[in-house]
């Protein structure tokens, strides 16, 4: 028991191990319609994040203008079981292509995060709302 409480806390201390952190892609689930689980995630940098089609048609895209400068794009195919590893440290807009429009959309914030940075203004008006409730930003 001991050994395992010592353990554990060795491997938060430790920025040496990187984790995978899994997010699922839904049609509808008990949260909504269009829908990534969880939509928001804090992770620290190296670490990786696997996009799990647990139901079909959706996949995951950065959003241009809101990835962290030095970051690399990325997009999976549609219904792709996906892992990227994040090593820039900032905020990360997620999409879903089919369903921008449709508010499918998440949050990553790898590492120190500038919390304070504005969205995007054009972004469909369905995701800024999402993105709203995920950062529980107030409608300005
Ligand atoms: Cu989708």
């Amino acid at each position: 028991m001991k050994f395992h409480m010592v353990f554990a806390a060795a491997m938060m201390a430790s920025p040496l191990i990187a984790e995978t952190h899994e997010v699922q892609m839904f049609n509808r689930n008990e949260q909504g319609a269009m829908i990534y689980q969880p939509e928001y995630l804090q992770i620290a940098p190296g670490d990786s994040v696997r996009f799990i089609p647990t139901q079909p048609s959706h996949n995951a895209a950065t959003i241009d203008g809101m990835i962290p400068e030095g970051a690399t794009p990325f997009k999976s195919k549609i219904n792709e079981d996906f892992t990227v590893t994040l090593t820039e440290s900032g905020r990360y807009g997620i999409k879903c292509s089919p369903h921008f429009a449709m508010g499918m959309v998440m949050v990553i914030d790898v590492g120190d995060v500038d919390v304070a940075q504005e969205l995007p203004e054009d972004l469909p008006k369905r995701a800024m709302q999402r993105f709203r409730d995920i950062l529980a930003v107030d409608a300005q």
